[in-house]
């Protein structure tokens, strides 16, 4: 098997890069293999190695705590399985990000959807009316996660005017890319291909044409979508389900079951930088505690006069920040604390690494 040159293995294509091999090296326990979770339940993961796909057990330790269990897309350390004993989870390394939300029995524990995603493609169909509210809290779930937010207005092939509708939503999310794209023409597909990196996620509404726009940056059939699923069942696509998919020419995309139904909630941080454009004007308001409802100097009611902000976006903004508060009051603050600098740190070490790769490609 071996060979002057480097090869590429599976754990390649699953997105292991230098930056993991040094955090591997620093974190791992002696005698372990570095591999990336594909899936993770009921003390059972299925993991990729540098040999390809194999089952690690999970200690009882790890699958009660949410802390020490790993999810879907995150790096562990594992004991290799020997000929006869599948391989033994050690443990998490360090995330780079962390999409999650709200569980939905309503406590205050987070449930982590997915590890380490790099990109998120935030998808919006063309074919019906534009949802802006739905769209900022995406966007603001994306920014909480630490991941780089794009926005792909879906079946492009749909909307008489394609370009209105890319000004349109831009004003919802300052900084994000907004790119028209049809996987039906391949529209925007190269430019979206170009604008994403490293571990992808396509969250959007059901419908909006994420598992479509999935198979044309794959580059093959690999997702089910509404039309297969219309047919009869027979038709469905014949590859086990997967949880990572290697995207050819590099990047990972990745496909849970829990992303199809993201939505749910988002930290203040996350809110933050979506609606930085707005937070930016507070900061002019002459009372530092400016609520916008009609303290003189509002910089914020003057964008809204003079057309730059709209009142929606003011009133969405507003929601998305008592719901935020919510769920803030119900996490224990020392964590909550912990948790946003740990955000922090992840975002900035996330933004140099983008930087980083951008100027090698
Ligand atoms: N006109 C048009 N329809 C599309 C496009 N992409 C997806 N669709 C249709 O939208 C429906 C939902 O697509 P799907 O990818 O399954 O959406 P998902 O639920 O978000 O994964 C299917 O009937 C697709 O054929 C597109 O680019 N143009
Ligand atoms: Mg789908
Ligand atoms: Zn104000």
């Amino acid at each position: 098997m071996s060979s002057s040159f480097s090869e590429i293995t599976p754990l390649d294509e699953h997105g292991w890069d230098a930056q993991w091999q040094e955090l591997f090296a620093s974190h791992a326990e002696p005698g372990t293999v570095p591999a990336r979770v594909l899936r993770s339940e009921r003390g059972l993961c299925d993991v990729v190695t540098s040999q390809g796909q194999e089952r690690a057990v999970l200690q009882r330790v790890h699958h009660t705590s949410a802390d020490l269990s790993p999810s879907t897309g995150d790096w562990i350390s594992m004991f290799p399985s020997t000929g006869t004993e599948p391989g033994v989870f050690g443990s998490v390394l360090p995330r780079r990000t962390v999409l999650s939300r709200a569980s939905a029995g309503g406590t205050s524990e987070e449930q982590v959807l997915a590890s380490n995603v790099d990109t998120v493609i935030v998808t919006v169909s063309l074919a019906g009316p534009l949802r802006h509210t739905r769209t900022e809290r995406l966007i603001a779930l994306a920014w909480a996660s630490g991941a780089m937010p794009v926005i792909a207005l879906t079946k492009a092939d749909a909307h008489p005017l394609p370009e209105s509708a890319v000004i349109e939503v831009s004003a919802l999310a300052p900084g994000v890319p907004v790119i028209a794209t049809s996987s039906h023409t391949e529209e925007g597909i190269e430019a979206l291909k170009s604008t994403i990196q490293g571990t992808v996620a396509v969250i959007g509404p059901s419908g909006a044409g994420k598992s479509s726009l999935g198979n044309r940056i794959l580059g093959a059939e690999l997702l089910a979508t509404g039309e297969v699923r219309a047919v009869d069942g027979k038709g469905r696509h014949t590859t086990a389900w997967r949880e990572l998919l290697p995207i050819p020419g590099g990047g990972v995309l990745l496909d849970t079951p829990g992303l199809r139904s993201v939505g749910v909630t988002s930290s203040e941080e996350g809110i933050g930088e979506a609606f930085a454009d707005l937070e930016e004007l507070a900061g002019q308001c002459r009372f530092a505690d400016c609520t916008h409802d009609g303290e003189p100097d509002c910089a914020v009611q003057d964008a809204i006069r003079s057309g730059v902000l709209t009142e929606r976006r003011l009133t969405s903004y507003r929601k998305l920040q008592r719901e935020a508060q919510r769920l803030a009051a119900r996490t224990d603050a020392r964590l909550r604390a912990q948790r946003v600098s740990e955000l922090k740190t992840r975002a900035h070490e996330q933004r140099a690494w983008s930087k980083e790769r951008a100027r090698h490609r």
